[in-house]
């Protein structure tokens, strides 16, 4: 097969496009997708700051990496979760921080248990109505959130691709989760002082294309998986869409960029986002719908009186 701009030998056929490309012609045309993006749902501006989620994954990785050759002033931060097995945290860490040096970008790194005094997986052990990706998941937002607002940068990117928003949208859909279809965009707009611009610039790339930039490019990333995400739902919906996408190429594309012209068309009507009233959290003072503290201040308040319990307890056998 041969590239359909230059002729060459073609490494990648993108059948939802039917557009076979070279190498060359590859790794200029996802910039391309990815400049569009930011372009077409008004992410940030060019001499904008922009803070990248980084995992050390193939996708957020290489988003950083294009963000960085388009010309942004592109920073990463990494959240260290602690998680051991495979010893997926301290791996993932070092591709992240090896990324930074060999561009010569900033990163920052935090380390959940330095900071907060234990790991997610710990904190999650305690099981308390919420999973070990809810509680990684607020944990992550809320760090991200305070660094991204502290630093005074315009946006917070995540490496979320078309495949991840597809499977949440079908998930959503499935479920008629109203408020989350509301909210599902590719850019949510900062709605408080202290809540960031969050934008998703991957969202017109499959995770096929992802994987293939990451390797073309020659990044080094993680290969695993987080430990955790092994059954997710969104995972067995995204084997879903694919079956589907061998079928009828371009079937996922089609599902997930029709709701956002249905959205921004107006056409979901009954979907329009409720506005809801956000007060500030009493201690770290991000918003929150909550009338004191917020979910993640209660998180390790809750964490701390177990702690003391606990050592109380020891204690007392010991006397
Ligand atoms: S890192 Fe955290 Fe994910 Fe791992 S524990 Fe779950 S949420 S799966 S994106
Ligand atoms: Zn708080």
């Amino acid at each position: 097969m041969k590239c359909r701009k230059c002729g060459k030998a073609a490494v990648i056929n993108m059948r939802q496009h039917r557009l076979a490309l070279c190498q060359e012609c590859f790794l200029a045309w996802v910039p391309e997708q990815v400049q569009r993006a930011i372009e077409r749902f008004d992410m940030f501006a060019p001499n904008d700051r922009v803070l990248v989620a980084v995992s050390g994954g193939k996708d957020s990785l290489s988003l950083w990496d294009i963000l960085l050759r388009l010309g942004y002033a592109a920073d990463g931060v990494y959240i260290n979760l602690g998680i051991s097995d495979g010893e997926y945290s301290d791996l993932s860490q070092r591709r992240a921080e090896q990324f930074a040096r060999q561009y010569g970008a900033t990163l920052h790194v935090i380390d959940v248990a330095q900071r907060y005094g234990r790991s997610i997986p710990e904190v999650a052990r305690r099981k308390r109505g919420r999973s070990t990706c809810g509680t990684c998941g607020l944990v992550k937002r809320h760090i991200m959130n305070e660094l991204a607002c502290e630093a005074g940068y315009s946006a917070l990117a995540t490496g979320h691709n078309m495949d991840d928003e597809a499977a949440v949208l079908f998930q959503n859909a499935l479920h008629w989760a109203t408020g989350y279809l509301a909210r599902q965009a590719p850019v949510l707009p900062a709605s408080h002082p202290r809540l960031a611009c969050k934008v998703k610039p991957l969202v017109r790339l499959y995770e096929r294309e992802m994987a293939a930039y990451a390797l073309v490019r020659g990044i080094d990333y993680i290969y695993a998986e987080c430990p955790y995400s092994k059954g997710a739902t969104t995972l067995f919906y995204k084997d879903l869409l694919n079956e589907l996408e061998v079928r009828s190429p371009g079937a996922k594309q089609q599902f997930y960029l029709h709701f956002l012209q249905a959205r921004n068309e107006g056409r979901l009507l009954p979907l329009e986002e409720q506005e809801v009233e956000l007060g500030e959290c009493t201690r770290c003072g991000q918003p929150t719908t909550a009338p004191e503290l917020c979910a993640f201040c209660r998180l390790w308040e809750v964490e701390t009186a177990a702690q003391n319990r606990h050592s109380h307890a020891a204690r007392t056998e010991g006397l």
